[in-house]
């Protein structure tokens, strides 16, 4: 399945019914006075939260929204019916904006959560409403106003608590395979990983964490090399980031500030989200040799190392604990 995180639609609310001009006609009613009804309301567009759904990849597709018209008044007072509502299910997590504007409508974070963002027009008035003792017979009526119309910007920001971030081949997404029972490609190849993955992973009390782990991070992504910052949107909503080091390649002191450079000029407050300095696949190097690394590592960033090794599965209940001790201390 396509993971599309950005989409862009346009869309019209109902146009409200007009109202219109009659007048009761009854045997043995003489003069029976206006009756004319009021057009019904235009339907209104509303976004709907649901979780069944991952990507706004249906955008693609389908791009224009339109809600139904009220109908026209009756006669005998009777007011047109509403025009329906379009409800349109976008995935949890989305962000909705005015495309010129900018402006913020709404989050949809949790299941079900709606918000309308373009009403619909309300119905004119039908003759019945302008009788007065000055007029006894008013042939007036007013017109439907027409619906809202909006371009609408939608962005998907995963709702993860726990982001995994680190360079290409540090082994995020091997880690969260081995936590949870997301099941991403791995291999020994850079961007591997394309699109962001969410693992759940299961605490000693049984209640679910969400993680994400996202494509690697190069130097320069903040220009757009490599896969870029686009990704980087999808960990902003977390609580943690685990930053993970390949302990294997050349330069792990230089991997750190490569991917702390980048949060920092990513912005968005991602450089001071409490994180995890994680250093992955310590089965690789000698005793003597981990030692200088972690000094150097500890030294440079000012943080206590974790040291795991995914393949190994050693130090990752020590990590979980950590990440827990971390995700409670925040809830306090
Ligand atoms: N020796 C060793 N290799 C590991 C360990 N963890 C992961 N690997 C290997 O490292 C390589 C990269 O792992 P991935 O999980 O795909 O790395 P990634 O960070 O998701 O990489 P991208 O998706 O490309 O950003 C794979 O060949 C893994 O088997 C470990 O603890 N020790
Ligand atoms: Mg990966």
């Amino acid at each position: 399945m396509q993971f599309i995180d950005q989409a862009r639609i346009a869309v019209r609310a109902g146009r409200g019914g007009d109202g219109i001009i009659a007048f009761r006609r009854e045997k043995y009613v003489p003069a029976g006075g206006p009756a004319g009804g009021d057009g019904g309301n235009g339907g209104n567009i509303v976004l709907v939260a649901d979780t069944n759904l991952q990507t706004l990849l249906d955008f693609k597709f389908k791009r224009l929204f339109l809600a139904e018209d009220g109908k026209r008044g009756g006669p005998n007072r009777s007011t047109g019916s509403s025009g329906k509502d379009s409800l349109i299910r976008v995935p949890c997590g989305t962000e909705v904006r005015h495309l010129h504007t900018g402006m913020i409508l709404g989050d949809l974070t949790s299941d079900g959560e709606r918000i309308v963002i373009a009403f619909g027009g309300r119905g004119g008035l039908g003759n019945a409403h302008y009788l007065s003792n000055r007029n006894r017979a008013p042939e007036k009526c007013t017109e439907g106003k027409e619906g809202e119309e909006w371009l609408i910007q939608l962005e998907l920001k995963l709702l993860a608590e726990v982001g995994i971030i680190g360079l290409p081949n540090a082994g995020k997404s091997s880690l969260i395979r081995a936590l949870s029972s997301a099941r991403p490609k791995v291999a020994d190849y850079p961007f591997t990983t394309l699109v962001p993955n969410l693992g759940v992973v299961r605490r000693p009390t049984g209640d679910g964490t969400v993680f994400a782990d996202i494509p690697g991070l190069i130097a320069g992504a903040s220009e757009g090399i490599g896969l870029g910052h686009e990704f980087l949107r999808h960990i902003q909503r977390t609580k943690l980031l685990i930053h993970l080091v390949d302990s294997g390649s050349e330069d792990p002191v230089k991997d750190f500030s490569v991917v702390e450079k980048e949060l920092k000029a990513y912005g968005h407050g991602l450089i001071d989200r409490p994180r995890i300095l994680v250093l992955n696949k310590v089965e690789l190097l000698g005793e003597n040799h981990q030692k200088d690394l972690v000094d150097s590592l500890e030294e440079v960033t000012g943080k206590k190392l974790t040291l795991i090794s995914v393949a190994m599965k050693k130090g990752l209940d020590l990590l979980l604990n950590k990440v827990w001790g971390e995700l409670d201390y925040q809830c306090l």
